[in-house]
């Protein structure tokens, strides 16, 4: 079993977040360090640390995480000027929390890429 990381606690609200969903499958929330004027990191509530340890048995909680990153870009009034949605893996991309997470980023025009 992974180390847990501060996302598990956000996930069971021991440390405070700006929490915007959370359903049996997935959390949205915040990210304290936003990127862009819209930056919302959406995770499965169970623990994947990285994108390659993804296995059929998360399909239905990655799932989620799209359609949850949907109804979120709508809710945010993004979703028809348009939006990014980004998962860093490892170092090579980018990853600081070992959690999975979906970054969704928008709200203003985004470079060739980011973040
Ligand atoms: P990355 O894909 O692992 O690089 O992104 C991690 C993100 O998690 C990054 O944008 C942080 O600002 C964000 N974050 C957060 O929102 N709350 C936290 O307590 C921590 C990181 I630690």
């Amino acid at each position: 079993m992974a180390d847990e990381t501060i996302f598990s606690k956000i996930i069971r609200k021991e440390i405070p977040a700006e929490i915007l969903y959370q359903d049996d499958l997935v959390t949205a929330f915040r990210d304290i360090f936003p990127k862009a004027p819209t930056h919302i990191l959406i995770i499965p509530n169970v623990l994947i640390p990285t994108v390659n340890d993804v296995e059929a048995e998360h399909e239905l909680a990655l799932g989620r995480m799209f359609t949850v990153a949907r109804k979120l870009a709508f809710d945010a009034g993004i979703a028809e000027d348009g939006y990014r949605l980004i998962m860093n893996c490892n170092r090579h991309g980018g990853q600081e929390v070992y959690h999975i997470h979906m970054h969704l980023v928008g709200g203003q025009p985004l470079g060739p890429l980011l973040t």
